[in-house]
């Protein structure tokens, strides 16, 4: 699949500083020292309905991990999939009598231009599920083989208990996983399976669904987790620096993933650090697309909403927070994008190096927006009030916002 076109990302005086960054599996920050190539894998749309604000604001916090690793002059090699075959599109195909590859083809077409308007860095690779079907079933063959997987009516499912790591991205209780297993597209109550939480691996085709060549695991389609796992670990191997998606993902797509990945490989970990985003609400739940209470990305841009004001709105909540969007948040959004424009269109103002510290210690110390708009805040009421003789200060701070925040003024 193609992804969509980069926006260009400034270079800026001097160099930024290493990531520190919350990590699910351990609990606490780890500081990310990469080689001179930073990996990063975050799970991708499943492509039935339209960006919605918490989409986008879980695609700009791993968006920020990858500028403040540019910043420190490192190249990043970014993989993220498309789950373009899956029950919820299957179903909403179903239920609005459509192709569900035409609807996949439409939705993530639209998800390419959302992400174009909001400056997310696209992945090198965009690989689709189906694309990824040829890698994804010598994978189960070798678990299966290897006693990793059992059979069960035709379908495959991953052993949770041959994984001695099992848990360990989570650290949830067997009863908390039980539970979120049924909620999440798990099967817990399914007779025969060696330990409720066992996931499948391969499902074998169903009257009416799509299926592909499994060779010696029969027509069926993959798993969710595989399809991660397989992806991941063709294009950027074990031990990658951040596995990121929303907090929804932790368990069970990530505590199962991982658990293929060690299972396959023998190595430990899969990720260097679990990057969780919080849920973003709308009237007090979780927006989700199965609840219908969205708001889209491109209904804002249609709308006549800068991008740029999107954007800055996502980065007024800290990435880890649960938090509630609404008319106001946009409203501040589009207010500070007036004032700093305004203070960078002047032909000179206070000094800003200052400030692109500021930024670099704010965003390097677990992706501290909050922080690093106060931070320009200051600068812009400075100038505002005072003004000042640099003449290259308005640039600088146009330049940094852009490279460290994808914000263009
Ligand atoms: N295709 C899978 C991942 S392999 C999937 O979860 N797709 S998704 O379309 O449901 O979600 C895409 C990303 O947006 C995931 O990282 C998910 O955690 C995140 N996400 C979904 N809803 C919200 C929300 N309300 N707030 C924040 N992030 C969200
Ligand atoms: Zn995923």
């Amino acid at each position: 699949m193609h992804a969509w076109p980069a926006s260009e990302v400034p270079a800026l005086p001097g160099k930024g500083r290493d990531l520190r960054i919350h990590d699910t599996a351990t609990g606490g920050r780890v500081t990310l020292a990469p080689g001179p190539v930073a990996r990063i894998y975050v799970c991708g749309i499943t492509p039935y309905d339209a960006t919605h604000m918490g989409h986008a604001a879980t695609y700009n916090a791993f968006d920020l991990v990858q500028r403040v690793w540019l910043d420190t002059k490192r190249q990043v090699h970014y993989v993220q999939n498309v789950t373009d075959v899956d029950d919820p599109l299957l179903e909403r195909a179903m239920r609005d009598g459509i192709d569900w590859v035409g609807l996949a083809e439409r939705e993530t077409a639209l998800f390419r231009e959302d992400m174009t308007a909001l400056r997310m860095l696209p992945p090198q690779h965009y690989i689709g599920a189906v694309e990824a079907i040829p890698g994804i079933v010598p994978l189960v063959e070798r678990l299966r083989d290897s006693g990793a997987a059992y059979e069960l009516e035709g379908d495959v499912y991953f052993s949770v208990d041959a994984d001695p790591h099992f848990g360990q991205v989570s650290n949830y209780s067997t009863e908390l996983m039980r539970h979120l297993s049924a909620e999440r597209g798990g099967d817990p109550e399914r007779p025969g399976k060696k330990n409720p939480l066992d996931p499948m691996l391969w499902m074998a085709a169903r009257e009416g669904e799509p299926s592909w060549d499994g060779a010696s695991l029969g027509a069926g389609r993959p798993g969710w987790h595989i399809e991660c796992v397989a992806i991941a670990l063709d294009h950027l191997g074990m031990s990658f620096d951040v596995q990121g998606g929303g907090s929804d993902l932790i368990f069970p797509h990530h505590e199962m993933g991982a658990s293929h990945a060690q299972t396959l490989t023998g190595e430990y970990p899969m990720a260097k650090a679990y990057v969780h985003a919080g849920m973003v609400g709308l009237d007090g739940e979780k927006m989700s697309k199965s609840r219908g209470n969205l708001v889209f990305v491109s209904r804002l841009r249609r709308d006549g909403v800068d991008p740029a004001a999107i954007r800055l709105a996502l980065l007024s909540r800290h990435y880890r927070a649960d938090w509630e969007w609404t008319d106001q948040v946009l409203q501040d959004a589009v207010e500070r994008l007036d004032r700093w424009r305004a203070a960078v269109s002047r032909p000179d103002g206070p000094s800003a190096d200052a400030l692109v510290e500021e930024l670099r210690e704010a965003l390097s110390d677990d992706l501290d927006t909050p922080a690093a708009l106060a931070a320009v805040d200051r600068w812009a009421a400075l100038q505002t009030a005072e003004g000042g003789t640099d003449e290259s200060a308005p640039g600088l701070v146009s330049r940094a916002v852009d490279a460290l925040m994808g914000v263009a003024l």
